[in-house]
């Protein structure tokens, strides 16, 4: 035999997945995992009889591959990268190829890339969405990084990807960070789609007091709309489960503290950088946080006052059908902050990204998939250089059309109490946006009145200071 035809180390949920996945296209897979019982689990159960090579040291991991060597990295993002690439420089041989397929950062993806090259080794950092489902039957898969190194492993990646109707679910994004920067603003849009979901969730449990089962049907229903897409239906999916032992729906029994892993808080961290809005990722990422101080909340539940409005007597199919169009354009509304994130990241660091590939590639295999993204992706192809999608005549259209539905939510929102940090951060960014005129002229005027930072004038150029007190 002359060597496996890619290697993956890391067994955990996407490892072992994406490992079966790339078998069954064809591939003969060698796996490596840090602790061994892992491996031998893996190879011993849901890989019996298949074309994958169990190694137990990173040495025959290695000579156990056909060259050039192809090293997917299946592990935790951080520090257990590093230590790899240190171990692997010492056994790879020039023009052999590691693949990042973790959530990294892209600047670490970066530095990476940078070392690997000193090394003579190819690095492809490359984001893969679709979690444990989509790694097994086909993943949304984002390379970026060396083009030459992507010609090498593109025939495997686009075997094992999803496929929508416009093609593969993978396509080559840009040299360097590129693929793992996409990856981490899919990651933020994902945030801010998952918080309008649960606002809406919400509004029809503490709002219209509708139970479960209605609120599944909603779901359901939104399903088979413009609202198409993997989270709404899994939210469906999730409200229909119930706890074998008490019967009561799964989700009341589940602690309301929403984990994290920071893909979220890096997308927020990066748009203040780079100077870009993106306030419902931010509203989402917020809306975690504020969730885990559980103890707080219930101490101030009985001290603070909401406000003293018996909820439930609204026309709920009205309010439903509201709720719906407002969700829309919210979600639209979440997909344009993060294309403009990545069309600002593009230029600052030259990934030349193709906006309407990544809408394309994110049309399947990902947990962003949705069927608006058909439409986004055909705004792109129409004019690659909008400066954000709200530009386009779709959108516009859409929004001028819709946008009252988000004001009526929100007014009964406020009028309820009840929180929606990333609707209500929609309806912020789209009067923002479209405000020609906002009191920035005063913050301006106290900027220069404290710090003499100076401000421009609409009537004439230049920068000006104005004496607004008498300093001693
Ligand atoms: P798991 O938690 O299932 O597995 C983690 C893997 O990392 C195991 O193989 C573990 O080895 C290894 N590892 C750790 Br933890 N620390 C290590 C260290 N210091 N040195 C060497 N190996 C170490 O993670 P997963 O869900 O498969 O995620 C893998 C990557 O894929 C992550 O970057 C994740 O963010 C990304 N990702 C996950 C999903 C998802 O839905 N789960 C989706 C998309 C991307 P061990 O067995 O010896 O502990």
């Amino acid at each position: 035999m002359d060597g496996s035809d890619i290697g993956i180390i890391g067994m955990g949920v996407m490892g072992q997945s994406f490992a079966l996945n790339i078998e069954s296209r064809g591939f003969t897979v060698s796996v490596y995992n840090r602790t061994e019982s892992r491996t031998r689990e893996f190879v011993e159960k849901r890989a019996k009889g298949k074309a994958v090579v169990p190694t137990y040291s990173l040495r025959d991991f290695v000579y156990s591959l056909k060259v050039p060597r192809k090293v997917l990295l299946m592990v935790k993002a951080g520090e257990a990268v590093d230590e790899f690439l240190r171990m692997l420089k010492e056994l790879l041989e020039k023009n052999d190829i590691i693949i990042d397929g973790g959530n990294s950062y892209f600047k670490d993806t970066e530095r990476r890339s940078d070392w690997m090259r000193r090394e003579g080794i190819f690095y492809l950092g490359t984001g893969i969405s679709g979690g444990e489902y989509g790694a097994l039957h086909g993943p949304c898969i984002m390379p970026g990084g060396d083009k030459e190194a992507y010609q090498q492993v593109e025939e495997i990646f686009l075997k094992a990807c999803a496929y929508t109707k416009d093609g593969p679910c993978c396509s080559y994004l840009g040299p360097g960070s590129a693929g793992h920067f996409v990856k981490m603003v899919h990651n933020g849009i994902e945030y801010a789609l998952m918080e309008i979901i649960a606002e809406s969730y919400h509004l029809m449990r503490d709002g219209l007091l509708m139970d479960i089962e209605d609120i599944q049907d909603t779901f359901e229903e939104w399903n088979k709309s413009e609202l198409n897409s993997y989270l709404v239906e899994i939210t469906g999916k999730i409200l229909e489960k119930r706890d074998k032992v008490t019967e009561k729906p799964l989700v009341d029994l589940i602690l309301d503290k929403a984990g994290q892993k920071g893909t979220g808080l890096w997308t927020s961290k990066v748009s203040l950088d780079l100077g870009v809005p993106v306030p419902t990722i931010n509203g989402a990422v917020n809306a975690r946080i504020i969730s885990g101080f559980k103890e707080d909340r219930a101490k101030l539940s009985d001290k603070l006052r909401g406000p003293l409005i018996h909820n439930g007597r609204e026309d709920k199919d009205n309010f439903i059908s509201l709720l719906r169009r407002c969700c829309y354009i919210c979600m639209l509304l979440s997909y344009a902050q993060g294309m403009h994130l990545l069309k600002v990241a593009s230029e600052k660091f030259s990934y030349n990204l193709n906006l309407s590939e990544v809408a394309r590639i994110w049309k399947g295999g990902c947990i962003i998939r949705a069927r608006v993204l058909d439409t986004i992706k055909n705004i792109y192809v129409k004019e690659q250089n909008l400066p954000n999608l709200i530009f386009s005549d779709e959108l516009t259209g859409i929004l001028n059309e819709q946008i009252s539905a988000l004001r009526h939510i929100l007014i009964k929102a406020v009028t309820w109490g009840i929180p929606v940090p990333a609707m209500s951060a929609c309806l912020n960014y789209y009067d923002s946006y479209r405000a020609k005129i906002l009191p920035a002229n005063l913050i301006q005027a106290q900027r220069d009145y404290f710090g003499a930072h100076k401000y421009e004038r609409v009537d004439k150029k230049g920068f000006f200071h104005t004496e607004w007190q008498k300093i001693g």
